[in-house]
């Protein structure tokens, strides 16, 4: 795949408010926050868009939703919950072509999104 500027951000070229890493996963605060908590989960081996997962991504998938539940948890944002959240292509409202979770937290999310 091409990359991103997502990319850019896994290898420190840019910079981005890290706030959660492991060996698979990096975690940074969104640009443009769409609640108090706004976080997006992003594997650092990159797949543009969830349909272009396989199976040999399984793993990574899991991966990225742990980590946004273990990073919820550690900021005590857990009980009170949060939302999780993969945009895929266009009528998703995919606009970065590395697959990415948004965590969303800090205040009550409606339902359904518009
Ligand atoms: P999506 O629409 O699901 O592809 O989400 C992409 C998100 O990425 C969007 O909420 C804004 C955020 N974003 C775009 N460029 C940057 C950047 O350079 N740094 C950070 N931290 N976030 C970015």
């Amino acid at each position: 795949m091409s990359d991103t500027i997502f990319g850019k951000i896994v290898r420190r070229e840019i910079p981005a408010d890290i706030v959660y890493e492991n060996d698979d996963v990096l975690a940074f605060r969104d640009l443009n926050p769409q609640a108090p908590v706004h976080v997006l989960f992003i594997p650092k081996r990159a797949i543009a868009t969830l349909n272009d997962a396989g199976a040999s991504d399984a793993e990574l998938l899991g991966k990225l939703l742990l980590a946004a539940a273990a990073y919820a948890k550690q900021e005590g944002l857990a009980e009170q919950g949060y939302r999780t959240v993969i945009n895929c292509n266009e009528h998703g409202g995919q606009t970065v072509f590395h697959l990415h979770v948004h965590l969303l937290a800090g205040r009550r999310m409606h339902w359904p999104p518009g």
